[in-house]
């Protein structure tokens, strides 16, 4: 891959450094992406169909259920060597992805245009459940910190090989997952919902619109591990691109986003974003 050193300098040049990432960062942590084939019972639904208010509305317990097996995986998943990488460099990192692996790697400054798997909120009055007195999402939370101070003491794995190994064996405890009732709010007990934007759903405005304004400033934009499909946080790349900055590719598949790529590495996020971010 002859553009590898050719990006890895225009990264250590930026001044300016934005990195976007997609549900691909996580891959290699063991995280199913939304285009994998979903395991076991969601194997039976499209990833798109459960993520909308609709599905909610309709099956309460489906969604929740498919939402608790996703955050129970991703606590005893690590961050990999991808996450580690980008969260040594200063940067403004943008995810659409709703785990918490870059956190855990790190990363302090990080935009969730999409929400996240543990900030659960009512469905009617909005008002966080985490802060449900003693609730299970509060006990399960705080379970899920503790494995992830276990994951960062063993998260010291070197490579991608090693962390997608570490997270096949954890994705393997959580089992098939199910439907399950979801909690009632203890304010005005209507059901609480996932803290994700879901298809249809509006984006935080403050976090997109800041979004919009470090790419537009950003003098390289490192996309990694999206597909480019959904809006609209597949316009970032293209402003960075429309303002004169580089886009930087990695993904090892084409995607929408090619054309407005100066650098397109057809390489994984564990293997390529430690070679071009030192
Ligand atoms: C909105 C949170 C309006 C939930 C997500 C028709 C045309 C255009 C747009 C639309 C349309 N119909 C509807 C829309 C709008 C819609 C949209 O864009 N739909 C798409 C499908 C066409 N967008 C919306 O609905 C958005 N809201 O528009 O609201 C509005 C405005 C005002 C007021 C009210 C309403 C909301 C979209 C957000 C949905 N929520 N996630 C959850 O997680 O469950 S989206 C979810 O899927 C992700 O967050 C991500 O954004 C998206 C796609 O996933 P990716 O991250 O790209 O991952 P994917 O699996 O697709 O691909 C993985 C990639 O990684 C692949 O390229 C693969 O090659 C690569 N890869 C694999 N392994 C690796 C790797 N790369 C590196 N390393 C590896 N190891
Ligand atoms: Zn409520």
């Amino acid at each position: 891959m002859d553009s590898l050193p050719t990006a890895a300098d225009l990264i250590t040049r930026a001044e300016r450094l934005v990195v976007l990432t997609g549900a691909g960062m996580s891959a290699e942590s063991g995280v199913p992406t939304f285009r994998d084939a979903l395991t076991g019972l969601w194997a039976r639904y499209d990833a798109e169909a459960l993520a909308t208010p609709e599905a909610f509305e309709r099956d309460p317990a489906l969604v929740w259920g498919w939402y608790e097996w996703r955050r129970e995986l991703v606590e005893r998943v690590h961050p990999n060597a991808g996450h580690r990488a980008v969260a040594r460099r200063d940067c403004t990192l943008i995810t659409q992805n709703v785990d918490d692996l870059h956190e855990r790697a790190g990363s302090k400054d990080v935009i969730h245009l999409h929400g996240s798997l543990f900030a659960p909120r009512c469905s009617a009055c909005h008002q966080p459940a985490a802060d449900v007195p003693g609730g299970t999402v509060e006990q399960e939370a705080a379970d899920g910190a503790a494995i992830g101070v276990a994951n960062r003491a063993a998260g010291g794995v070197a490579d991608g090989a090693a962390d997608r190994r570490a997270g096949e064996a954890a994705g393997g405890a959580v089992g098939e997952g199910g439907p399950r009732t979801p909690p009632a709010c203890v304010y005005c007990a209507s059901p609480v919902r996932p803290g994700v934007v879901w298809f249809g759903e509006q984006l935080p405005v403050a976090a997109f619109e800041r979004a919009v304004e470090v790419a537009a400033r950003a003098d390289v934009l490192i996309t990694v591990g999206t597909s480019g499909q959904v809006y609209p946080a597949a316009e970032i790349p293209q402003v960075t691109a429309k303002r004169g900055g580089a886009v930087i590719q990695v993904n090892p598949q084409p995607t929408p986003l090619d054309p407005f790529c100066a650098i397109n590495l057809r390489g994984t996020a564990a293997e390529v974003l430690p070679e071009i971010i030192r």
